[in-house]
Protein backbone atom coordinates (compact mmCIF):
# COMPACT_ATOMS: atom_id res chain seq x y z
CA UNK A 1 0.00 0.00 0.00
CA UNK A 2 1.08 3.55 -0.70
CA UNK A 3 0.80 6.28 1.97
CA UNK A 4 -1.93 8.37 1.39
CA UNK A 5 -1.30 12.24 -0.42
CA UNK A 6 -2.23 13.64 3.38
CA UNK A 7 -0.45 16.80 4.66
CA UNK A 8 -1.45 16.95 8.12
CA UNK A 9 -1.03 20.50 9.61
CA UNK A 10 1.81 20.70 12.33
CA UNK A 11 0.03 21.77 15.40
CA UNK A 12 -2.63 19.02 14.18
CA UNK A 13 0.51 16.02 13.73
CA UNK A 14 1.35 17.31 17.46
CA UNK A 15 -1.41 17.08 18.72
CA UNK A 16 -2.13 13.52 17.94
CA UNK A 17 1.52 12.30 18.61
CA UNK A 18 0.82 13.71 21.74
CA UNK A 19 -2.38 11.84 22.52
CA UNK A 20 -4.32 15.50 22.67
CA UNK A 21 -7.68 16.24 21.83
CA UNK A 22 -8.26 17.56 18.11
CA UNK A 23 -11.63 18.15 15.96
CA UNK A 24 -12.06 18.00 12.78
CA UNK A 25 -13.82 20.64 10.77
CA UNK A 26 -15.56 20.71 7.34
CA UNK A 27 -14.69 22.89 3.90
CA UNK A 28 -17.81 22.23 2.16
CA UNK A 29 -20.10 24.90 4.61
CA UNK A 30 -16.70 27.44 3.90
CA UNK A 31 -17.06 27.02 0.22
CA UNK A 32 -21.13 26.46 0.02
CA UNK A 33 -23.34 26.72 2.84
CA UNK A 34 -22.58 30.72 3.84
CA UNK A 35 -21.87 33.86 1.73
CA UNK A 36 -18.21 35.14 1.60
CA UNK A 37 -16.85 36.91 3.49
CA UNK A 38 -19.31 35.76 6.72
CA UNK A 39 -18.38 31.77 5.66
CA UNK A 40 -14.00 32.65 6.70
CA UNK A 41 -14.96 34.67 9.61
CA UNK A 42 -17.40 32.41 10.76
CA UNK A 43 -15.08 29.47 9.85
CA UNK A 44 -11.86 31.13 11.85
CA UNK A 45 -14.39 31.89 14.50
CA UNK A 46 -15.19 28.10 14.97
CA UNK A 47 -11.63 26.87 14.87
CA UNK A 48 -10.90 29.64 18.09
CA UNK A 49 -14.17 27.71 19.52
CA UNK A 50 -12.49 24.87 19.37
CA UNK A 51 -8.97 26.01 20.97
CA UNK A 52 -11.14 28.02 23.82
CA UNK A 53 -12.58 24.19 24.55
CA UNK A 54 -8.77 22.66 24.81
CA UNK A 55 -9.13 20.91 21.22
CA UNK A 56 -6.65 21.53 18.03
CA UNK A 57 -9.03 22.34 15.10
CA UNK A 58 -8.05 20.56 11.97
CA UNK A 59 -10.24 21.85 8.91
CA UNK A 60 -10.23 19.33 6.29
CA UNK A 61 -10.17 20.26 2.35
CA UNK A 62 -7.94 19.43 -1.15
CA UNK A 63 -5.73 21.99 -2.57
CA UNK A 64 -4.54 21.66 -5.84
CA UNK A 65 -4.32 17.93 -5.70
CA UNK A 66 -2.82 18.02 -1.87
CA UNK A 67 -5.28 16.41 1.19
CA UNK A 68 -4.84 18.92 3.74
CA UNK A 69 -6.00 18.11 7.54
CA UNK A 70 -5.42 21.62 9.19
CA UNK A 71 -5.89 24.21 7.25
CA UNK A 72 -4.23 27.82 7.78
CA UNK A 73 -6.20 31.06 7.73
CA UNK A 74 -4.85 32.11 4.42
CA UNK A 75 -6.19 28.77 3.01
CA UNK A 76 -9.65 28.97 4.85
CA UNK A 77 -9.72 32.05 2.74
CA UNK A 78 -8.89 30.77 -0.02
CA UNK A 79 -11.57 27.90 0.15
CA UNK A 80 -14.12 30.76 1.35
CA UNK A 81 -13.12 33.42 -1.96
CA UNK A 82 -12.74 31.10 -4.39
CA UNK A 83 -15.71 30.97 -6.78
CA UNK A 84 -15.06 27.52 -8.66
CA UNK A 85 -14.30 25.13 -5.21
CA UNK A 86 -15.23 21.86 -6.46
CA UNK A 87 -17.67 20.67 -3.79
CA UNK A 88 -16.08 17.14 -3.06
CA UNK A 89 -17.88 14.09 -1.54
CA UNK A 90 -15.48 10.44 -0.84
CA UNK A 91 -15.95 9.55 -4.36
CA UNK A 92 -14.41 12.41 -5.77
CA UNK A 93 -11.13 12.55 -3.31
CA UNK A 94 -9.25 10.12 -6.08
CA UNK A 95 -10.00 12.31 -8.67
CA UNK A 96 -9.47 16.12 -7.14
CA UNK A 97 -5.64 14.05 -6.17
CA UNK A 98 -4.87 12.75 -9.74
CA UNK A 99 -6.17 16.29 -11.51
CA UNK A 100 -4.13 18.53 -8.73
CA UNK A 101 -7.42 19.85 -8.35
CA UNK A 102 -8.96 21.92 -5.31
CA UNK A 103 -12.32 20.82 -3.41
CA UNK A 104 -13.98 22.03 -0.76
CA UNK A 105 -14.99 18.38 1.46
CA UNK A 106 -18.73 17.18 2.61
CA UNK A 107 -18.76 15.37 5.79
CA UNK A 108 -18.32 12.40 3.95
CA UNK A 109 -14.91 13.19 2.63
CA UNK A 110 -14.23 15.00 5.93
CA UNK A 111 -14.71 11.88 7.57
CA UNK A 112 -12.66 9.91 5.42
CA UNK A 113 -9.25 12.37 5.66
CA UNK A 114 -9.85 12.44 9.55
CA UNK A 115 -9.69 8.74 9.73
CA UNK A 116 -6.89 8.67 7.31
CA UNK A 117 -5.16 11.40 9.82
CA UNK A 118 -6.29 9.22 13.21
CA UNK A 119 -8.47 11.87 14.01
CA UNK A 120 -11.85 10.70 15.54
CA UNK A 121 -13.93 13.56 16.43
CA UNK A 122 -15.71 15.94 13.93
CA UNK A 123 -18.09 19.12 14.30
CA UNK A 124 -20.60 20.18 11.65
CA UNK A 125 -24.11 21.65 11.00
CA UNK A 126 -26.11 19.60 9.47
CA UNK A 127 -24.96 15.88 8.46
CA UNK A 128 -27.00 15.01 4.42
CA UNK A 129 -29.38 12.35 4.44
CA UNK A 130 -32.10 11.33 2.43
CA UNK A 131 -33.97 13.75 0.87
CA UNK A 132 -38.11 14.93 0.68
CA UNK A 133 -38.94 12.40 -2.54
CA UNK A 134 -35.98 10.10 -2.31
CA UNK A 135 -38.39 7.17 -2.74
CA UNK A 136 -38.42 8.33 -6.41
CA UNK A 137 -35.39 10.95 -6.78
CA UNK A 138 -33.06 8.15 -5.42
CA UNK A 139 -31.20 11.16 -3.43
CA UNK A 140 -29.49 10.23 -0.33
CA UNK A 141 -26.55 11.44 0.62
CA UNK A 142 -22.99 9.73 0.32
CA UNK A 143 -22.47 11.16 3.95
CA UNK A 144 -24.74 8.14 5.16
CA UNK A 145 -22.55 5.50 3.26
CA UNK A 146 -19.19 7.15 5.02
CA UNK A 147 -21.15 7.06 8.26
CA UNK A 148 -21.68 3.07 8.14
CA UNK A 149 -17.82 2.64 7.19
CA UNK A 150 -15.82 4.73 8.64
CA UNK A 151 -15.33 5.22 12.32
CA UNK A 152 -15.34 9.03 12.84
CA UNK A 153 -17.91 10.43 15.74
CA UNK A 154 -19.82 13.63 13.83
CA UNK A 155 -21.18 16.23 16.12
CA UNK A 156 -24.23 18.02 14.30
CA UNK A 157 -27.72 20.16 14.85
CA UNK A 158 -29.49 17.21 13.14
CA UNK A 159 -29.67 16.39 9.73
CA UNK A 160 -30.12 19.19 7.12
CA UNK A 161 -33.23 21.50 7.23
CA UNK A 162 -34.42 20.49 3.60
CA UNK A 163 -34.40 16.70 4.44
CA UNK A 164 -36.44 13.41 5.29
CA UNK A 165 -35.96 13.22 9.15
CA UNK A 166 -37.77 10.05 9.54
CA UNK A 167 -36.47 8.38 6.25
CA UNK A 168 -33.28 9.60 7.45
CA UNK A 169 -33.14 8.14 10.59
CA UNK A 170 -34.96 4.74 9.15
CA UNK A 171 -31.69 4.68 6.72
CA UNK A 172 -29.17 5.19 9.77
CA UNK A 173 -30.74 2.25 11.52
CA UNK A 174 -30.51 0.31 8.39
CA UNK A 175 -26.63 0.84 8.14
CA UNK A 176 -26.13 0.13 11.72
CA UNK A 177 -25.13 3.95 12.55
CA UNK A 178 -25.39 4.65 16.21
CA UNK A 179 -27.45 8.35 16.53
CA UNK A 180 -27.52 9.99 20.20
CA UNK A 181 -28.84 12.78 20.96
CA UNK A 182 -26.70 15.09 23.93
CA UNK A 183 -28.91 15.72 26.68
CA UNK A 184 -32.91 15.86 24.76
CA UNK A 185 -35.30 12.92 24.47
CA UNK A 186 -36.15 14.19 20.53
CA UNK A 187 -34.16 14.48 17.84
CA UNK A 188 -33.65 17.91 16.85
CA UNK A 189 -33.84 19.60 13.19
CA UNK A 190 -31.18 21.79 12.70
CA UNK A 191 -32.68 25.62 12.83
CA UNK A 192 -35.54 24.06 16.27
CA UNK A 193 -34.47 21.69 19.07
CA UNK A 194 -37.39 19.79 18.59
CA UNK A 195 -38.32 17.99 15.04
CA UNK A 196 -41.26 14.97 16.45
CA UNK A 197 -38.89 12.23 16.56
CA UNK A 198 -37.98 10.27 19.54
CA UNK A 199 -33.96 10.14 20.10
CA UNK A 200 -33.11 7.03 19.21
CA UNK A 201 -30.49 7.18 22.34
CA UNK A 202 -29.57 10.10 24.24
CA UNK A 203 -26.66 11.09 26.07
CA UNK A 204 -25.84 13.84 28.74
CA UNK A 205 -23.08 15.55 28.08
CA UNK A 206 -18.78 15.24 27.14
CA UNK A 207 -17.89 12.53 29.48
CA UNK A 208 -21.06 9.88 28.56
CA UNK A 209 -20.44 10.22 25.04
CA UNK A 210 -16.97 9.71 25.43
CA UNK A 211 -17.08 6.74 27.37
CA UNK A 212 -20.11 5.66 24.16
CA UNK A 213 -17.22 6.26 21.73
CA UNK A 214 -14.56 3.86 23.75
CA UNK A 215 -17.26 1.33 24.40
CA UNK A 216 -17.89 1.28 20.19
CA UNK A 217 -14.15 0.95 19.49
CA UNK A 218 -13.67 -1.78 22.42
CA UNK A 219 -16.19 -3.65 20.60
CA UNK A 220 -14.06 -3.25 16.86
CA UNK A 221 -16.82 -0.81 15.92
CA UNK A 222 -15.95 -0.18 12.56
CA UNK A 223 -18.71 2.82 11.40
CA UNK A 224 -19.08 6.26 13.01
CA UNK A 225 -21.61 7.82 14.98
CA UNK A 226 -24.16 10.58 14.66
CA UNK A 227 -23.67 12.72 17.96
CA UNK A 228 -26.72 15.38 17.22
CA UNK A 229 -26.67 18.52 19.30
CA UNK A 230 -29.41 20.60 19.53
CA UNK A 231 -29.15 24.23 18.35
CA UNK A 232 -29.46 25.94 21.78
CA UNK A 233 -32.51 27.65 23.18
CA UNK A 234 -31.31 31.05 22.95
CA UNK A 235 -30.75 30.99 18.53
CA UNK A 236 -33.68 28.61 17.95
CA UNK A 237 -35.92 29.24 15.29
CA UNK A 238 -39.97 27.63 15.58
CA UNK A 239 -40.49 24.73 14.06
CA UNK A 240 -43.55 25.86 12.77
CA UNK A 241 -42.62 29.34 11.38
CA UNK A 242 -38.76 27.78 9.42
CA UNK A 243 -41.05 24.52 8.41
CA UNK A 244 -43.42 27.11 6.45
CA UNK A 245 -40.33 28.68 4.46
CA UNK A 246 -38.66 25.49 4.09
CA UNK A 247 -41.66 24.23 2.01
CA UNK A 248 -41.76 27.22 -0.36
CA UNK A 249 -38.47 27.42 -0.90
CA UNK A 250 -39.08 23.23 -2.46
CA UNK A 251 -41.78 24.25 -3.99
CA UNK A 252 -39.92 27.06 -6.11
CA UNK A 253 -37.07 23.99 -6.08
CA UNK A 254 -39.22 21.94 -8.56
CA UNK A 255 -39.74 25.30 -10.47
CA UNK A 256 -35.99 25.66 -11.77
CA UNK A 257 -34.78 22.29 -12.10
CA UNK A 258 -31.82 22.74 -9.89
CA UNK A 259 -30.32 19.02 -9.55
CA UNK A 260 -28.00 16.87 -7.60
CA UNK A 261 -25.30 18.62 -5.43
CA UNK A 262 -26.79 21.87 -6.28
CA UNK A 263 -29.40 21.17 -4.75
CA UNK A 264 -28.42 22.12 -1.03
CA UNK A 265 -26.73 25.68 -1.94
CA UNK A 266 -29.80 26.74 -3.89
CA UNK A 267 -32.26 25.78 -0.90
CA UNK A 268 -30.01 26.68 1.49
CA UNK A 269 -29.67 30.60 -0.53
CA UNK A 270 -33.08 30.74 -0.70
CA UNK A 271 -34.32 30.09 3.29
CA UNK A 272 -31.77 32.55 3.85
CA UNK A 273 -33.21 35.39 2.18
CA UNK A 274 -36.85 34.34 3.40
CA UNK A 275 -35.80 34.52 7.04
CA UNK A 276 -33.80 37.99 6.20
CA UNK A 277 -30.70 36.74 7.12
CA UNK A 278 -31.98 34.88 10.30
CA UNK A 279 -31.43 31.19 9.08
CA UNK A 280 -27.74 32.50 9.11
CA UNK A 281 -27.66 33.59 12.20
CA UNK A 282 -29.10 30.25 13.90
CA UNK A 283 -26.98 28.77 11.24
CA UNK A 284 -23.40 30.14 12.54
CA UNK A 285 -24.72 29.80 16.28
CA UNK A 286 -25.01 26.48 16.09
CA UNK A 287 -21.97 25.23 14.65
CA UNK A 288 -20.29 27.30 17.13
CA UNK A 289 -22.29 25.16 19.72
CA UNK A 290 -21.56 21.43 18.05
CA UNK A 291 -17.75 22.45 17.76
CA UNK A 292 -18.06 23.39 21.66
CA UNK A 293 -19.49 19.91 22.54
CA UNK A 294 -16.93 18.17 19.82
CA UNK A 295 -14.31 19.86 21.48
CA UNK A 296 -15.29 18.78 24.70
CA UNK A 297 -15.71 15.13 23.32
CA UNK A 298 -12.58 15.04 22.40
CA UNK A 299 -10.85 16.24 25.72
CA UNK A 300 -12.92 13.72 27.65
CA UNK A 301 -11.51 10.41 25.13
CA UNK A 302 -7.92 12.12 25.18
CA UNK A 303 -8.40 12.20 29.06
CA UNK A 304 -9.14 8.21 29.01
N1 LIG B 1 -25.69 21.05 5.92
C1 LIG B 1 -25.97 22.33 5.67
N2 LIG B 1 -25.33 22.90 4.62
C2 LIG B 1 -24.44 22.21 3.82
C3 LIG B 1 -24.17 20.87 4.14
C4 LIG B 1 -24.82 20.33 5.19
O1 LIG B 1 -26.78 22.95 6.36
O2 LIG B 1 -23.89 22.78 2.88
C5 LIG B 1 -23.19 20.08 3.28
C6 LIG B 1 -22.32 19.16 4.13
O3 LIG B 1 -20.99 19.26 3.66
C7 LIG B 1 -22.88 17.79 3.83
C8 LIG B 1 -23.28 17.96 2.40
O4 LIG B 1 -21.93 16.76 4.00
O5 LIG B 1 -23.91 19.23 2.40
C9 LIG B 1 -24.17 16.88 1.89
O6 LIG B 1 -24.44 17.12 0.54
P1 LIG B 1 -25.20 16.02 -0.35
O7 LIG B 1 -26.61 16.03 0.14
O8 LIG B 1 -25.06 16.53 -1.76
O9 LIG B 1 -24.49 14.73 -0.10
MN1 LIG C 1 -27.59 14.26 -3.17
Amino acid sequence: MTTPPLAIAPPVRDALAGGRAVVALESTIISHGMPYPQTVETALAVEQVVRDHGAVPATVAVIDGVCRVGLDAAQIDDIGRRSHVHKATTRDLGWLVAQGATGATTVAATMRLAHLAGVRVFATGGIGGVHRGAPTSFDISADLGELARTPVAVVCAGVKSILDIALTLEHLETLGVPVLVNGADEFPSFYSRTSGHAAPRRLDGAAATAAFLEAQRALGATCGAVLANPIPVADEIPRAEIDEIIEAALTELAITGVQGRDVTPWLLGRIVEATGGRSLAANIALVKSNAAFAAGVAVAIAGR
